[in-house]
Parts: structure tokens; C-alpha cells; sequence
């Protein structure tokens, strides 16, 4: 059988899940939010990780129906933890290019109101590559996202076709520093001028800035150094199932 058809088949069966990976604000170490991270429970392979069919799914076009599945099982987790009384956090879901179609704003805007959640939960990621076409449509696209109070994130920033002008123009919340800069700090001198950099320059533009795998003490103090809000990575937490999540957030970890 194979994967494309198979995952169709995942996505009807309801073998998808999310798993949760906390961000924490370096300042005072309180988790402010979550990444949902899909993941494939395969009747015969166990859990598949998106490395393995993320990228089937974005060739194929399927990845519309995965992102789909992802932001209605996102929306109906945080409607669950809205009613269990959690503090309201931003839960990112992640985006590919093709789900940036001008029905965006409006399938947000109905996931919302169908869920009866507040918007300042919803956040979505997008990538660099998501920029570079359409700069108008996508610009009136996403202004239309975040007047619904829905945030959006600059994911794995720094590692695609990097023309600063879309930092002006695009209304983004926060810049995620990707992992690569981050794996050799403090060792590397260039990768710290790099997370500096791109730190600063989030200061001056007025966008929160968070730094993903994060693995270790020292690149956390670092990072802190250089005055980073957030942090995500396995320094914290590894993406974790919803109730651990949930647990995480009551007992304040
Ligand atoms: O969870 P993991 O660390 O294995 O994620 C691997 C990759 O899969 C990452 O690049 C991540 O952005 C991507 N990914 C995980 N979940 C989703 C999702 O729901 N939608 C999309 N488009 N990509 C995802
Ligand atoms: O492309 P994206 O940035 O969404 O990818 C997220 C991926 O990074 C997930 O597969 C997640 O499991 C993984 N990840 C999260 N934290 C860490 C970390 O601290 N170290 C490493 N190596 N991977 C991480
Ligand atoms: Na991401
Ligand atoms: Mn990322």
C-alpha cells in the first residue's frame, strides 16, 4: 500500500493525533504556549513521525486535507482546555504553502466561532518559502488572519530565500530561529551572531522572538543574553501527548 494512499485512508480512519511541544518564556519560565506536531498512528507501523509523510502529503495535495484534520483536532483540544480551565495560551499550528489559499481567513474565522474559542488561543506558523509569491494576495490574506486576533509565526527563520523587505510588510508576531542556528551556540562564533542578529533585529522591528531546539543550559543562557523571549526545544520538553501537556500547564513546570 503505499503512503499517499494510505494516509488518505488515515485521515478518514482518525489515525492522526497532535502531539504538543510546550514554548517557554526565558524570562520567567512559565510555558506561554505549545507547536501542535501531527503525528500518524499506523495500524502496523506505529507512530510515524511528519518527516515520513508530510512531504508526501504537501507533493500530493493531500497536505489540504492533513492541515484540515490538524486545525479542527487543534481547535476541538483547545475548546477542551478553555472548558478544564487552562489560562489561555497561543496553541501554533503549522501551515504549508499550498493551504494559503485566499479561503483561509474565512475557514479561521468559521473553525473559531464553530468552536466557540477565543482567537488569542489560535496561532499558525508559516514559512518563508509561503512569502515569496503573491506578496499583495498574501499580504491582504494574512492582515485578514490577524484582524480575526489570530497570531502568525515566521517558522524556521533565517534558512529560506531571506529578503528582510517581508518583515515589513507582513504582519507577523514572532520570528522562530530555526534549529540550525541554534544546535552549535555558544560554541560557534557565527551561529551566535546569527541568533543576535536576527534578535535585535526582531527587537527593533517590534516582533517577539523565540529560539527552537533548544537542547542545552548554556544555549539557553545565551540566548537569554542576547534578551530572546522564548524558548522551544528538548531543554524543556520533546513534543508530548495532550494530557501531559495539560499536566505540564497545571503544575506550572
Ligand atoms: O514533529 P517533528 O519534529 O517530527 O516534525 C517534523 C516536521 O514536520 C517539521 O518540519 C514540522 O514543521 C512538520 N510538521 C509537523 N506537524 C505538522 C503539521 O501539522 N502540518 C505541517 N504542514 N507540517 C507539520
Ligand atoms: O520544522 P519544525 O521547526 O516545525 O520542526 C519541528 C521539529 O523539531 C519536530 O520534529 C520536533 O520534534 C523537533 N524538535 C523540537 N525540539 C527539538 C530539539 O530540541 N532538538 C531537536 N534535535 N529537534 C527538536
Ligand atoms: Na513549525
Ligand atoms: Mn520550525
Amino acid at each position: 500500500l503505499n503512503l499517499e494512499a494510505g494516509l488518505r485512508r488515515a485521515i478518514d480512519r482518525d489515525e492522526l493525533l497532535l502531539h504538543y511541544q510546550p514554548k517557554v518564556s526565558i524570562e520567567t519560565g512559565a510555558i506561554i504556549g505549545a507547536e501542535a506536531l501531527v503525528r500518524w498512528r499506523h495500524p502496523e507501523r506505529g507512530l510515524v513521525p511528519p518527516a515520513e509523510f508530510v512531504p508526501v502529503a504537501e507533493e500530493s495535495g493531500l497536505i489540504v486535507h492533513v492541515s484540515n484534520w490538524v486545525l479542527e483536532a487543534a481547535c476541538r483540544q483547545i475548546r477542551q482546555w478553555m472548558d478544564e480551565g487552562l489560562p489561555a495560551m497561543h496553541i501554533a499550528v503549522n501551515l504549508s504553502a499550498r493551504d494559503f489559499s485566499s479561503s483561509l481567513p474565512a475557514r479561521v474565522q468559521e473553525l473559531l466561532e464553530r468552536h466557540k474559542i477565543g482567537a488569542e488561543w489560535l496561532e499558525l506558523e508559516i514559512t518563508e518559502g509561503m512569502l515569496m509569491h503573491h506578496t499583495a494576495k498574501v499580504v491582504a490574506m494574512m492582515d485578514e488572519i490577524t484582524a480575526l486576533g489570530v497570531a502568525l509565526s515566521l517558522d524556521d527563520f533565517g534558512t529560506g530565500y531571506s529578503s528582510l523587505s517581508y518583515l515589513k510588510r507582513f504582519p507577523i508576531d514572532t520570528l522562530k530561529i530555526d534549529r540550525s542556528f541554534v544546535i552549535s551556540i555558544p560554541d560557534d562564533v557565527d551561529d551566535c551572531a546569527i541568533a543576535g542578529a536576527i534578535v535585535s533585529m526582531s527587537k527593533q522591528l517590534k516582533h517577539n522572538v523565540i529560539a527552537e531546539g533548544v537542547e542545552s543550559g548554556d544555549q539557553l543562557a545565551f540566548l537569554k543574553s542576547l534578551g530572546c523571549d522564548e524558548i522551544q526545544g528538548y531543554l524543556f520538553s520533546p513534543p508530548v501527548p495532550a494530557e501531559t501537556f495539560a499536566a505540564m500547564v497545571r503544575e506550572g513546570k
